[in-house]
């Protein structure tokens, strides 16, 4: 291999709405524990990694709602986490639910953030694609309350160039989303690291969890084998507090094939010896964006949002 690199994808079995972040941290050590064992250089958590799926709870207090989110990164509970990869020598993503002070206004985000093995932040990626509501849905066996608690991302998809490769990040909705992909790809990624919180189940109508998990892997597949990229995708998984969240956790090469995927909804690591110059192939023929690419036909793409169907006769 020209440019190896281990990657391990840190599935986290569910986190109940009673639990701290202290019995979380020490999941999550134990999992890096078990990577360094397995020689993985950059592990991925989930989205939301510290705490339960909080969005499914609606609240109107928001001091209440401010438990579940981090003001310093790294914080008192989060610090063990860069500790570990200084001491293990092993890069991380890790989402979390990101809140500041600006200009007197409180700011609240989903956010991940890329650590190197020297435990420095090198890089931070806030959830564009928010799916969901604001207000309580009494229609809905579920809430789903990103719109509520988050405000849109404002950091776009940067790219980094850091531990061997040109890595870049995303958050759990953003995986069905081609856009996505292609902002980082034509950034060059060689890496895309996501983390997410999919429920088994649609709060909306009937789809089948088979059809569910197909539409979880062919998103990160397609995204993988069209930008020429390694994608990790990591679940947190299992019963919440009675809600069930789908694994499936998977790592894609740039072929678009899964070379590995997580068998359970507990925690749980698989790892991948990965070759980031096997991005080379796409990216110089099929995928070639400079020889293939048509940008001047793709204006409507950025141009507006919703579909416009021609007027019926
Ligand atoms: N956390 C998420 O973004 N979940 C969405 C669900 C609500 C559809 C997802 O795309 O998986």
């Amino acid at each position: 291999m020209a440019r190896p690199i281990t990657l391990g994808a840190a599935q986290m079995g569910p986190i109940q709405l009673a639990e701290g972040r202290d019995v979380v941290v020490d999941r999550m050590l134990a999992l890096m524990e078990r990577g360094r064992r397995k020689g993985v250089e950059l592990i991925v958590f989930p989205e939301l990694a510290l705490t339960t799926f909080f969005p499914r709870w609606y609240h109107e207090d928001w001091d209440h709602v401010d438990q579940w989110f981090e003001s310093e990164m790294p914080g008192p509970a989060t610090q063990p986490l860069f500790d570990k990869a200084r001491e293990c020598g092993m890069g991380f993503y890790l989402g979390y639910a990101e809140k500041f002070e600006e200009a007197g206004k409180v700011r609240r985000f989903n956010t991940s953030i890329l650590v190197d093995k020297s435990g420095a932040i090198v890089g931070k990626y806030r959830k564009v694609h928010l799916p969901g509501h604001v207000e309580f849905d009494k229609a809905l066996p579920w809430q789903h309350l990103e719109k509520r608690y988050f405000e849109v991302g404002d950091l776009g998809w940067p790219v980094w160039r850091t531990m061997g490769g040109v890595m870049g990040m995303c958050l759990c909705n953003d995986r069905r989303w081609p856009e996505t992909y292609r902002v980082m790809g034509l950034q060059g990624v060689e890496l895309v690291m996501l983390g997410y919180n999919t429920p088994v189940g649609n709060s909306r109508g009937p789809e089948a969890p088979h059809l569910r998990m197909m539409h979880n892997h062919m998103s990160m597949q397609m995204g993988a084998y069209q930008n020429g990229t390694w994608v990790v995708g990591v679940a947190k998984a299992g019963n919440e507090d009675g809600f069930e969240l789908m694994g499936g956790s998977i790592i894609v090469a740039p072929s678009g094939e899964i070379v590995a995927q997580a068998r359970t909804l507990g925690d749980e690591l698989i790892v991948a010896d990965a070759d980031l110059d096997a991005c080379n192939f796409n990216k110089s023929t099929i995928f070639n964006f400079a020889a293939h690419r048509r940008p001047e036909h793709y204006g409507i793409i950025t141009g507006q949002a919703g579909a416009t169907p021609p007027p019926e006769a």
